[in-house]
Parts: C-alpha cells; sequence; structure tokens
C-alpha cells in the first residue's frame, strides 16, 4: 500500500505525481510513439505508391501496407498516447493517486498483446482488409482477435481513469469542480466507453463469422454498426485534442478559458450528438431512406460542429486576452505576432488548431452533406480530409504535448532543442500539403485506396486529367516532408527520452493519504485571473480572433458554395 502513496512536486511545472501513474503515462507514450513509428514507415509505401509516377509497390504489398497504416496510426498511436492523456488529467492534475495500478497494467498488456496480434495477421498476408475491413470482406480470426483484446484493454483503461475520479473526490484532492482539461478528458472517457460497446457489437459476430460459427454477416447492417463504433472514435480524438488545446494554452501562457459553461457546454455537445454524425458515412449507401441521412447529418450533426467551432473560437480567444493582459495589446495581432512561435510546445498547438478547422472542419462540413458527398465519395479526398483531421489536428497536438511532459515527466532535456524549433513546421505544413492536395485531386475524381489510376492494362481505360496527375504527385512530395518531420519528432523524442540529460528534481516521496498532497498551485487548473477591463479593441476583448473567425466564416460559406456549383456541373440531370 506504500507504493500507493508516492507522489512527487514537479518544481517547474508545479504539477504533482503518483508514481505508478506516472510510470503508466510514460510506458503507454511509449507505446504510442512505437506504433507511430511503425505507421510511419509504412506511410511511405503508400505515398510513394500513390504518387503515380513513383508507383512504388505492387498491387498486393500496397493493399497490405495500407491496412496496416490505418492501424497502427489511427488505432494504436492515437489510443495508447489518449490512456496517457486520461490518466495525466485524472491522477496528475487532480493530484490523485491512481485507482488500482494492478488492473490499468492488465488493460495496458492487454493493449500490446492485441496490438501485436492484429499485426501479425496483417503481416501474414491474409488480412489486407483495411482499416474499415468491410464485411463480406474477410481477413483471418486474429485480425479481429487483435482489435478486441485491444479493445477491452482500453475499456480497462476507461474504468480505471473513471475510478482516479471517484478516489480524487473521496480523498478531497481538489476543491469545487474538476479542471476543464479533466472536463473535456471525462467527455473522451464517456465517448470512449460507448465507442467500444459499439466496436464489440460489430466486432465479436465478424469474429465469429472468422471462425465459422456465424454463416453470414449483413453488409449494411456491418457498415452501420461499424460507423457507430469508427465516428465515435473520431469524436474521442476531437475531445482529446481540444482538451491538450486547452492545456497549452494554459500551460504556455496561464490563459484562462473566456467562458468555462460555454466551454463545458460545447464538450457536453460533443456526448450528445456525436452519435447521430456516424450517418455521414453512410449517405451513399443504399437501404437507408433520405430523411434518414438528412436528418441525421444536417438537423443534429451540426451541434457537434457548433462545439468544435465554440473550443476553436475560445482556445485562441483565451491566449489573446492573455497576451493582452501582458501588455501586447496594440491593433488586432501583436498578442499573436509576439507568440512564441520558436517554442514547440505552442506552434504544434496552434497549427494542429487552424490546420483541424480551416481543413478538417471545412472539408468535413461539405462532405457531410448529403448531395455535395456524391462529389467526393470514395475519392482521395477523404483520406486528404481526414489527414488533416486526425493528423494535423490530433497528432500535432499530441507531439505538442510530449515537448512538455519529456522535462516535466520524463525529467530529461530535450535532445537536438534546435531541430525541435522546426518540427511543427516541417510535419504541419507538409501534412497540410497532404491533406490539401488529396482533396484537390479527389475532387477530380481520384478513387481513393487505389493502387494504379493509370488502369494500365484495364478493359476499360479511363484518363484522369493531367492536374489529378500533377496533385497526386505534389501530394507524394509535401507526404515525404511530412514524413521527414515525423521522423525529427521520432529521433527527438526517442532521443530525449533514453539518451538526454537527466533533469534532477525532488524524487517521489511518501506522502499519507490523509495529507492530501502538496497544495502547490496548478497551473493547468488554475491560471490567471485578474481582469483588466482596458485590454482590447473596440470593445471587443479578444477582436484578433475574432477577425479570425470572420475569415472562417468567409472561407466556409465560399468553399460550400462553390461546391454546390461544381455539383450542378458534374451531375448530368436534365
Ligand atoms: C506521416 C505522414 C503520413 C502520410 C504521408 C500518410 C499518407 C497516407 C495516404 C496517401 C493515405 C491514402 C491511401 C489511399 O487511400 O490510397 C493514407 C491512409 C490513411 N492514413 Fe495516413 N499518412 C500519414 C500519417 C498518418 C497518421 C499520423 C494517421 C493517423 C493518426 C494516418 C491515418 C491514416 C488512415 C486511417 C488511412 C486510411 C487507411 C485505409 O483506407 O484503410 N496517417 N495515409
Ligand atoms: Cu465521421
Amino acid at each position: 500500500m506504500a507504493l500507493n502513496r508516492m507522489f512527487r512536486t514537479c518544481p517547474s511545472s508545479g504539477l504533482v505525481f503518483h508514481e505508478p501513474a506516472e510510470k503508466l503515462m510514460r510506458w503507454n507514450a511509449v507505446a504510442a510513439v512505437v506504433s507511430l513509428l511503425v505507421g510511419g514507415i509504412l506511410a511511405i509505401g503508400v505515398m510513394l505508391t500513390r504518387w503515380q509516377a513513383v508507383h512504388l509497390l505492387p498491387p498486393d504489398m500496397f493493399y497490405q501496407v495500407l491496412t496496416a497504416h490505418g492501424l497502427n496510426m489511427l488505432v494504436f498511436w492515437i489510443i495508447f498516447f489518449e490512456i496517457a492523456v486520461l490518466y495525466f488529467a485524472a491522477s496528475t492534475l487532480l493530484r490523485c493517486r491512481i485507482a488500482t495500478p494492478g488492473m490499468a497494467w492488465a488493460g495496458f498488456w492487454l493493449m500490446v498483446l492485441g496490438a501485436l496480434v492484429n499485426n501479425y495477421s496483417v503481416l501474414r498476408g491474409d488480412s489486407s482488409v483495411m482499416f474499415t475491413s468491410y464485411a463480406p470482406m474477410g481477413a483471418h480470426p486474429t485480425f479481429y482477435l487483435g482489435l478486441i483484446l485491444f479493445a477491452v484493454g482500453a475499456l480497462i483503461a476507461c474504468f480505471v481513469f473513471f475510478g482516479t475520479l471517484v478516489v480524487a473526490k473521496a480523498e478531497r484532492t481538489y476543491q469545487g469542480s474538476v479542471p476543464l482539461v479533466t472536463f473535456g478528458a471525462i467527455t473522451a472517457g464517456i465517448i470512449a466507453v460507448f465507442t467500444i460497446a459499439a466496436g464489440a457489437i460489430i466486432l465479436i459476430p465478424t469474429f465469429l463469422w472468422s471462425v465459422g460459427l456465424v454463416a453470414h454477416i449483413d453488409s449494411l447492417m456491418y457498415r452501420t454498426v461499424w460507423w457507430a463504433f469508427g465516428h465515435s472514435s473520431q469524436q474521442i480524438n476531437v475531445a482529446a485534442h481540444v482538451s491538450v488545446w486547452y492545456a497549452v494554452a494554459a500551460i504556455v501562457f496561464g490563459a484562462k478559458p473566456m467562458s468555462e459553461k460555454v466551454s463545458r457546454g460545447a464538450f457536453l455537445l460533443y456526448i450528445l450528438f456525436l452519435q447521430l454524425a456516424s450517418a455521414h458515412h453512410l449517405l451513399t449507401d443504399p437501404g437507408l431512406t433520405s430523411n434518414w441521412k438528412i436528418f441525421n447529418t444536417s438537423y443534429a450533426m451540426y451541434l457537434a460542429v457548433l462545439a468544435s467551432m465554440v473550443h476553436g473560437l475560445t482556445v485562441p480567444g483565451s491566449i489573446e486576452v492573455a497576451q493582452r493582459e501582458k501588455g501586447y495589446n496594440q491593433g488586432l495581432f501583436e498578442w499573436l505576432r509576439k507568440a512564441p512561435w520558436g517554442n514547440p510546445v505552442f506552434s504544434s498547438m496552434f497549427i494542429s488548431l487552424i490546420g483541424f478547422g480551416f481543413l478538417g472542419g471545412i472539408s468535413g462540413v461539405m462532405m457531410g452533406t448529403e448531395q455535395l458527398n456524391l462529389i467526393i465519395h470514395n475519392t482521395v479526398y477523404v483520406p486528404g480530409h481526414f489527414h488533416a483531421t486526425v493528423v494535423v489536428g490530433t497528432t500535432l497536438a499530441f507531439m505538442g504535448l510530449t515537448y512538455f511532459l519529456i522535462p516535466v515527466m520524463f525529467r530529461r532535456e530535450l535532445m537536438f532543442a534546435g531541430m525541435a524549433k522546426w518540427q511543427p513546421y516541417v510535419f504541419g505544413l507538409g501534412m497540410a500539403g497532404v491533406s490539401l492536395f488529396l482533396m484537390g485531386a479527389g475532387t477530380l475524381g481520384v478513387p481513393r485506396r487505389h493502387w494504379d489510376i493509370s488502369f494500365a492494362g484495364n478493359p476499360f481505360p479511363y484518363e484522369f486529367p493531367g492536374a489529378a496527375w500533377l496533385m497526386m504527385g505534389i501530394a507524394g512530395v509535401t507526404g515525404m516532408i511530412a514524413i521527414v518531420g515525423g521522423a525529427m519528432y521520432l529521433l527527438i523524442t526517442v532521443g530525449s527520452v533514453f539518451l538526454g540529460r537527466k533533469i534532477q528534481t525532488p524524487g517521489f516521496q511518501h506522502v499519507r493519504a490523509r495529507d492530501g498532497v502538496a497544495p502547490a498551485p496548478q497551473p493547468v487548473a488554475v491560471a490567471i485571473a485578474a481582469h483588466h477591463p482596458s485590454i482590447g479593441v473596440a470593445g471587443f476583448v479578444a477582436p484578433g480572433t475574432f477577425a479570425l473567425a470572420m475569415v472562417f466564416l468567409v472561407s466556409f460559406v465560399l468553399y460550400y458554395f462553390i461546391n454546390w456549383k461544381y455539383l450542378s456541373t458534374i451531375w448530368p440531370l436534365k
């Protein structure tokens, strides 16, 4: 039991770490980074094959590599990291011991086992069913088994997270309501439980089908339930990376949310409306009525989008207010110009926010409109869109958080600090290029997951316009830039964690349960509160953010309009 009470306070950040929690966070983060490494190597194969002029891999290998790329990135990298974020938001931010560390380790090893089993199945060569694994396309039983084991492990981790919240409340380690970052993590955790339940409902029968115990899986039913799982899991990512944005705003600027109520309300919207949005993946499916599709995607889905727009406004808004209070109060954008652009914790977060909003958000709403969906359905536009959301958005936000955690949690100095300054730009801008040019090529009809757009030797040839080839080529070049950015991240993090100079800080100390933990102020939870009425321009406290929001709105409306116009030209109904 003594072990459960070992705490240390980080002298530079004031954060409080519980020893078993810290170890769990480290191991989850390391497993995440290893998955990112594997997925990143595979990304080279995917990208260099889709760059038609290079066309690296043969077809069977292309689909195999694509499957493993999608899973290692979007499942293993992201979820291992998210578990670390959940433990951080519960144990560290609430200064609380982690509940049942033994269970947490069981969950972790199940996740590791699941990831290994799933990768083994793809490596065998008979499970190249891609990320969505749509039935009746079948994989080896170990494919589904691996995912199920991983999901059970993640579910255990979610329960450890909720258990820790209960312990924090019972042992009164915090006052008032939980900090906003923890609140965001709670929404991510609740969504995760729903997501894993939906995953079990679809993957367990599919596993039984793969071993011959179930005779038939209906393909439409598969897609409908699979997306209850697939879409929701993306909402976990959004809730998690938005929480990271708030955390970074507090860490770097001491920024305080503009309105706690509004931000918390926006997180709640995710829980309430995310399921409906799953329908945007089924807009071209037969068997579902237009009424069902339109109701789900336009009347209710936009409330989840609204929530993201609220966060996209309040995070930079809170940074602007904090900067103006520090004296950067000139004109519209002094606060932004004087932001620490050389600090990778900040630049990652800001590029993540802009990329997620402008590229991922606008394209997502366009695609989620039933009629417009026809323009881009099953084209490379789709991976273009989601690389803006899960790579520029989620992945880059997580990268930024790592730069903060290396000195604070791993207690190592950052190696290659000069390179770290550039890394978010190389990765973020490279990936923004991939997103934009895949979306461009997709608008011209280039299919996704397609091995050869030259259709060489096909009985029914089709010529894509030269612009489509060019855009796939530029996506290839910017993709290689992003890979370099990813390699920089791996070099910096792995180098620092294993070889970086150790930072000497006070170690873990025994704290009796009743004592609670040292009442040092917590920068993430409690930020500057003083309000200066003298900041801002023309009665606005955050006019720069308002101006940015207007740019966003105009881009949004224009892009939406252009696509309706484009639809009318490619839909030859008279
Ligand atoms: C480092 C740079 C990366 C590059 C250059 C890259 C490139 C690509 C490309 C070109 C495709 C589309 C293939 C096609 O449809 O034919 C793809 C698919 C995919 N990527 Fe990435 N990617 C990168 C990183 C990531 C990351 C970080 C994630 C997730 C967090 C991710 C998740 C996915 C997923 C889920 C697919 C879909 C797989 C499928 O269709 O089954 N990628 N990637
Ligand atoms: Cu979705």
